[in-house]
């Protein structure tokens, strides 16, 4: 929305700013050029406001008074994390969502974007998964509180639509990895988890240690592309119903494939363990692009062998205060 003489036309409150997501939106809007006249751009974490409490949520909201929320902020973590605390994934994501999107409707916010995931597809499902096939059975066991609470948000933007006639949407990234990443090894997410322990294999010459068979497949895709693409939701996706934003299924990847690029990346040359006594997690969860093609069939994603490339050398130079 371009500017009159100067003035805001879009107030922008991204929750979840300094996470993994948020900061390659920060890097897209505020660094690569993508801001536009008339608009105003807010990142803000669990510093500025516990979503987790309605008035510290109210709060901030009055505080920016924003006219668009890309709604970012979540309990997130790996499949081990979520295994052991599917209550907490729940109940906590439950909270948060039901405060970001109730205090947008009270203080009159045009539009919301929120995140799914493709992790809360029914376990048992056909393939490829699209758009339609989120409530068509039970996730997958290992995740169930997570996806529960992200299913909410679908069903929260179709009663607010109903109700208000407000279109609050949600976009569905696969898995997402880049700069400000977890890179913690027992909570964060696969890649770079398996980054933060090739890096310490190869300074103490020791054995890369991969947890499960290596064999499920997975959609990896860049964070600069998910905020790139994000961007482009806020602005020009006027649908209630989700859509999935990922790579092709044609670019999914074996965890060993991934496993093998990131020991390329970090020139890791030593002994690669697979400890299948751990569990796989889903073993699939293959998403279509169709629809985010019909909008934008020219959308270039970054190749994955460059974005683990790109990742992997900001981790190293990026070592002593990443989240590890
Ligand atoms: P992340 O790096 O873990 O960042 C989480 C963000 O949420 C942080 O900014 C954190 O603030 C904020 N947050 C957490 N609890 C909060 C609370 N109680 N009050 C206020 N802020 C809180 O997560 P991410 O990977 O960027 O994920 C962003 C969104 O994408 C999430 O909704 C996630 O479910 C979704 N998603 C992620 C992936 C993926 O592979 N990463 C895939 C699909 C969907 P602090 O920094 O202050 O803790
Ligand atoms: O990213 P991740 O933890 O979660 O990947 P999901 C788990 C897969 O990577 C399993 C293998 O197949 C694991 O066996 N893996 C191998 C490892 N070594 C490791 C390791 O050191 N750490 C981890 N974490 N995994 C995620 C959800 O599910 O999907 C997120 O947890 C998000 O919240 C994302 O929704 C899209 O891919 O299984």
């Amino acid at each position: 929305m371009a500017s009159q003489n100067g003035s805001v036309l879009m107030r922008v409150l991204v929750t979840g700013g300094s996470g993994l997501i948020g900061k390659a939106i920060e890097q897209v809007v505020m660094r690569d050029g993508e801001k536009r006249e008339g608009e105003q751009w807010i990142f803000i974490s669990s510093k500025d406001a516990d979503l987790l409490d309605l008035e510290q949520t109210r709060a901030v909201f009055e505080k920016h008074r924003p006219t668009h929320v890309i709604h970012l902020a979540a309990k997130v973590g790996g499949l081990y994390l979520q295994m052991r605390e599917n209550l907490h994934y729940l109940r906590d994501n439950l909270r948060i969502n039901d405060n970001v999107l109730w205090t947008a409707h009270e203080m009159g916010v045009t539009k919301v974007v929120s995140c799914l995931s493709s992790c809360i597809f029914p376990d048992k499902t056909t393939y490829p998964i699209d758009e339609t096939m989120i409530h068509l059975g039970p996730p997958h066991e290992s995740n169930y509180g997570y996806s529960y609470a992200k299913r909410m948000i679908d069903v929260q933007n179709r009663a607010y639509f109903a109700q208000y006639g407000h279109r609050y949407t949600a976009v569905i990234p696969t898995n997402v990895f880049g700069p400000h990443d977890n890179f913690n090894e027992a909570e964060g997410h696969v890649l770079t988890a398996i980054m933060n322990k090739t890096y310490k294999a190869k300074r103490n010459n020791t054995t890369l240690n991969v947890w499960g068979s290596g064999k499920p497949l997975r959609q990896f895709i860049y964070s600069m592309d998910i905020g790139r693409l994000i961007v482009w939701v806020l602005r020009e996706y006027d649908e209630v119903d989700p859509i999935i934003l990922s790579v092709g299924e044609e670019d999914e990847v074996s965890i060993r494939q991934a496993v093998e690029m990131i020991a390329e990346a970090l020139e890791f040359k030593g002994q690669i363990e697979y400890d299948t006594s751990l569990s796989d997690g889903q073993l699939k969860k293959t998403a279509t692009n169709a629809k985010l093609r019909r909008y934008l069939p020219d959308f270039t994603f970054t190749p994955f062998r460059e974005a683990v490339k790109l990742t992997c050398d900001w981790f190293v130079k990026n070592y002593d205060h990443a989240r590890t």
